[in-house]
């Protein structure tokens, strides 16, 4: 059996975002206020924002940098310290290029093609999209076990490519006779904005490439905007709210907004429709706008004072890649023992 401490570290989490535009609520109550709730806890967290993933469909370079900013920014803003949390870029750690290669030898064809995301964004065009965006979870199961992440705290639409990591873990371990040298990452999908959906199509959920802003609100947005982006918010012709769960049934729109209220206030459902059950849209939307912009507004204005002074979100993300990298290296040297690599 190869000579390899099997894994006995603590519990770490990690998490990316991409710098593919703004940032919306989804981003916010199914990924950072999570990151932010774990750091409150006191979980390790490594949080990235994920560029090479960017490329995997067309960006404009010109805008590549201060779109990474603006992560970084939203992650500082919504209270992630640089000091007990590792944030960074995921294109300044090579550690992240160097396993996905590695998987890529180890993960097989036929886990990729089950992919609903690849087949998504491929959609009819999947002979002509990158390479990169059929091997996006092969990266993505790269960046969390380069750090041996145990944890990984994300939307609903990831939990396929969380399997796929532990299926790549499992498989690695296996392969080279190594027991226990990844751990297989856990996600951490429960809870209220697991999955924010677009307010104007209930079946569809939230996203930053949805043609239409209305669909969503971006973490930029201010107090007015989010407040009329509310009141048009599509709903039904079935009436008042609810006064239980069950009255929900058939109703995506209307369960997604009291789902956001949900997620915003720490109520549970229940709670919420105890509160709001046979109250008009046009009592609820006014007190969900209200609180939203409670809990939005100064995360707005924490962004907005970063993104006015660069040089301190690079000093940040600077120390971020220095952490990751004195993590991750001693990682990738370990995998290189495990495969047999040459050295000098
Ligand atoms: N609607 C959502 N509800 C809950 N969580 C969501 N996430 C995304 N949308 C929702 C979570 O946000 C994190 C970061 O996502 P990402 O930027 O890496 O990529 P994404 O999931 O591709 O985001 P979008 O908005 O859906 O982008 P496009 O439109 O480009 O596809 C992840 O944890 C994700 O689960």
């Amino acid at each position: 059996m190869t000579d390899v401490q099997s894994y006995s570290g603590p519990n770490r989490v990690f998490s990316g975002i991409q710098p593919t535009g703004n940032l919306h609520l989804g981003n916010y109550l199914g990924a950072l206020k999570k990151f932010v709730d774990l750091q409150a806890a006191g979980w390790t967290g490594i949080y990235c924002v994920v560029d090479l993933h960017a490329i995997t469909q067309p960006h404009d370079p010109a805008l590549l940098p201060d779109q990474t900013r603006q992560i970084a920014a939203a992650m500082l803003a919504c209270g992630l310290d640089p000091d007990q949390s590792t944030v960074f870029v995921q294109s300044a750690v090579p550690a992240h290029a160097e396993l996905a290669w590695i998987f890529n030898c180890v993960a097989r064809m036929g886990w990729l093609e089950k992919m609903t995301q690849f087949k998504d964004k491929g959609g009819e065009n999947s002979e002509r999209v990158s390479v990169g965006l059929f091997d996006y979870p092969v990266l993505q199961a790269a960046d969390i076990l380069a750090y041996r992440a145990t944890h990984v705290p994300v939307g609903e639409d990831q939990q396929q490519h969380l399997e796929l990591s532990r299926n790549i873990a499992a498989r690695f371990n296996q392969q080279y006779d190594a027991p226990g040298f990844f751990p297989e990452p856990e996600a951490l999908i429960e809870g209220p904005g697991a999955r924010i959906m677009s307010l104007k199509d209930g079946s569809k959920k939230m996203s930053k490439s949805d043609p239409s802003d209305l669909s969503r609100i971006n973490l930029v947005d201010d107090r007015d905007t989010i407040a009329r982006k509310i009141k048009k918010a599509k709903t039904d012709l079935l009436g008042d709210l609810p006064e239980t769960e069950d009255g929900l049934e058939g109703r995506p729109e209307v369960e997604n907004l009291v789902g956001i209220y949900s997620a915003f206030s720490g109520q549970s459902v229940e709670a919420v429709l105890a509160e709001f059950g046979g109250a008009g849209f046009g009592t609820f939307k006014p007190a969900l706008a209200e609180l939203a912009i409670s809990h939005l507004a100064p995360i707005t204005e924490r962004m907005r004072a970063y993104m006015a002074d660069p040089a301190e979100i690079d000093r940040a993300l600077q120390k971020g890649a220095e952490k990751a990298h004195a993590i991750s290296a001693p990682v990738i040297k370990e995998v290189r023992d495990v495969i047999g690599f040459w050295k000098s």
